[in-house]
């Protein structure tokens, strides 16, 4: 019998210069933009599609893990927890050659909060005696039940191929949700329906449940006045809440939409057109996948 197909939605996270960058390009190939190797700053939702005969992996990037360092931190924070909530497995990437860190500390004590299978990938053993590697092992196995403990190196390639093959036992069967020659997703995409989301659930003091979604439906630069404009959906699914989102004589829709619009801008460095839709979508959670309905969608 044919094999089902894999398919799942893994983030990879850790510390500056662990090697997330070199496993990416290792596994996706040269292709993968490096613009996101812009370290705490990048705020890039998907790094890199791989597609084989068998499974289709997508990777992400969950900046927000990091300690917070500007406005938005706080608030990356909780999409990081949000979006690590939705992922299919967490790669947690840590350095053979240094220690145990604060950083890492930060890190795991996000990981407590959610339930998904956790890899711990140590990286670059090729710098280290293997008898360096099992102290660290014990280490890091008391600070946090791992899902297994993969030691790799990702400039020579050592164990990689090993690593894709334990972390997609646990991916569930799923469609191939990007063409194959997909690499990236528009990097802003995912945060600012986020951005969006956040202020549709703040405004209305939470009436409209936590299920909402915004689907990104556009992305233009405008040349003349340089603007960007951006086109997004909130999707609810009942007639009231639509109402509760819109408001009366639309101030509630108006009221998100300007608060949404000072975060996007802030986050694209652009003055920005934003034109909100509500449309009422029943069972929209029942979709294959819900990471995909909340953005991802092309
Ligand atoms: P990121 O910040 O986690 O994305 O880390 P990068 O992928 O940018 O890697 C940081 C540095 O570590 C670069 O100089 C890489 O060449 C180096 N590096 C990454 N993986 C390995 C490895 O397996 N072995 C060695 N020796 N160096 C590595
Ligand atoms: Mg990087
Ligand atoms: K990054």
């Amino acid at each position: 019998m044919h094999n089902q197909f894999k398919s799942g939605f893994v983030a990879i996270i850790g510390r500056p210069n662990v090697g997330k960058s070199t496993f990416m390009n290792h596994v996706i190939g040269q292709k993968i933009a490096i613009m996101s190797d812009k370290a705490q700053t990048t705020r890039n939702k998907i790094q890199g599609v791989y597609t084989d005969d068998t499974k289709q992996i997508i990777f992400i990037d969950t900046p927000g893990i990091h300690k917070p360092k500007h406005k938005l931190g706080d608030f990356m924070v909780k999409i990081a927890e949000n979006a690590l909530n939705e992922v299919d497995a967490v790669l947690f990437m840590i350095n053979a050659d240094e220690g145990y860190g604060r950083g890492d500390q930060f890190i795991i004590d996000r990981l407590e909060t959610i339930n998904k299978p956790v890899f711990l990938v140590i990286n670059k053993i090729d710098l280290v005696h293997p008898d360096q590697l099992l102290p660290l092992i014990e280490q890091y196995k008391e600070k946090y039940s791992f899902e297994e403990i993969i030691p790799i190196s990702a400039l020579e390639g050592n164990n990689v191929n090993h690593l894709m093959d334990v972390f997609t036992e646990h991916l569930p069967e799923g469609p191939q949700y990007y063409p194959e020659d997909q690499i990236t997703d528009h990097p802003e995409r995912f945060i600012i329906s986020e951005l969006i989301r956040e202020k549709a659930l703040h405004l209305t003091r939470e009436e409209v449940p936590h299920s909402i979604a915004v689907i990104i439906e556009k992305i233009d630069n405008r040349g003349e006045d340089e603007k960007i404009l951006v086109q997004a959906s909130i999707i609810v699914e009942r007639k009231s809440q639509k109402g509760i989102i819109i408001g009366k004589q639309g101030k509630m829709l108006r009221d998100i939409g300007k608060r949404a619009r000072q975060d996007i801008e802030r986050l694209l460095g652009s003055k920005v057109y934003l034109e909100l839709w509500v449309k009422v979508q029943e069972n929209w959670r029942n979709k294959p996948h819900q990471l995909f309905e909340y953005g991802y969608k092309q």
